[in-house]
């Protein structure tokens, strides 16, 4: 793996490969193999400095493939990326498709559930040693949106990760592994999204690498839309994104997720303009 897990003054851009046919920005357009892979080599191209590949659609409502399905959707893909050298994680809850994927040439377990959807995560991790994606989650997407219910959304999060860790590193996670990542949209109205982002200082200061992925999310899309009006469509919500991005890289993130790397790098590079000259 060629990336540090300390947090630079720019933030890594993680491309997404989404082979699924039904994710909520991109779905189905990277379906066959051979068009994830060469999409994932045009967003190296593009400056990815992680690929990001996964085949469950998270968006809220969807239904999980099976495993054999998953693991024929992430594999191969992630055996054809292997070889352009960038540093792949496997977007996965499940730890038989992360131990196949690792073994195909991934480099990072990404799991949105941080432990919670497989008992079998937590020691895969240990036994692999591999950097470990810890995301906030309280539930499969067919009906995650009900618990999205909190008094306190900063602290709550907080509280539930660090919960999250405890057990993890009772299995045998070493804190070197681990990286946050506050899981936007996932069982969070847009205001918790909101107020997450305002404080992402506070997960930041917990001395973990933070991954931020807010990319095309609905709560973007509701932006300067009317009350009840439908949200713009999520490719029309990059330039919201590029925003949410140049935020997290002025306040210490490790990585964004994104699915537009072009735009990202370009936001960054405006960043580092400034900076240079100041
Ligand atoms: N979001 C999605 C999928 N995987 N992983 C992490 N660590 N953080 C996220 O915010 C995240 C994720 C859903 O977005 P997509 O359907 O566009 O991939």
């Amino acid at each position: 793996m060629s990336v540090s897990l300390e947090a630079g003054p720019r933030p890594l851009v993680m491309g997404v490969v989404n082979v699924t046919p039904d994710s909520f920005s991109d779905g189905g357009r990277w379906f066959d193999p051979a068009d994830a892979i060469a999409h994932g080599e045009q967003l190296v191209a593009q400056g990815a400095q992680i690929l990001d590949i996964g085949g469950e659609s998270t968006r809220p409502g969807a239904e999980r493939p099976s495993e054999e399905e998953e693991a024929r959707r992430v594999v191969p893909v992630v055996r054809g990326l292997a070889p352009t050298g960038v540093t792949l994680s496997v977007d996965t809850m499940r730890a038989s498709i992360a131990e196949a994927a690792l073994e195909a040439g991934a480099h990072i377990i990404n799991d949105v559930s941080a432990g919670l959807a497989d008992a079998e995560m937590g020691p895969l991790a240990a036994a692999t040693g591999v950097p470990y994606i810890a995301m906030h989650w309280r539930g499969h997407s067919a009906d995650m949106q009900s618990r999205a219910v909190y008094g306190d959304v900063v602290a709550e999060v907080r509280t539930e990760l660090e919960a999250r860790l405890e057990e993890l590193f009772a299995v045998g996670v070493r804190r070197e592994q681990v990286i946050l990542d506050p899981g936007y949209g996932f069982a969070k109205l847009a205001e918790h999204n909101w107020r997450l982002l305002a404080h992402l200082d506070d997960l930041v200061a917990t001395g973990y690498p933070v991954l931020v992925g807010t990319s095309r999310k609905t709560f973007l899309g509701r932006l300067g839309r009317p009350d009840g009006a439908e949200p713009v469509p999520p490719a029309e919500r990059d330039a919201a994104t590029a925003a949410t991005s140049m935020y997290a890289a002025q306040h210490g993130a490790w990585a964004v997720r994104v699915h537009d790397v072009a735009g990202t790098c370009a936001a960054f590079d405006v960043l580092d303009a400034i900076r240079a000259a100041g």
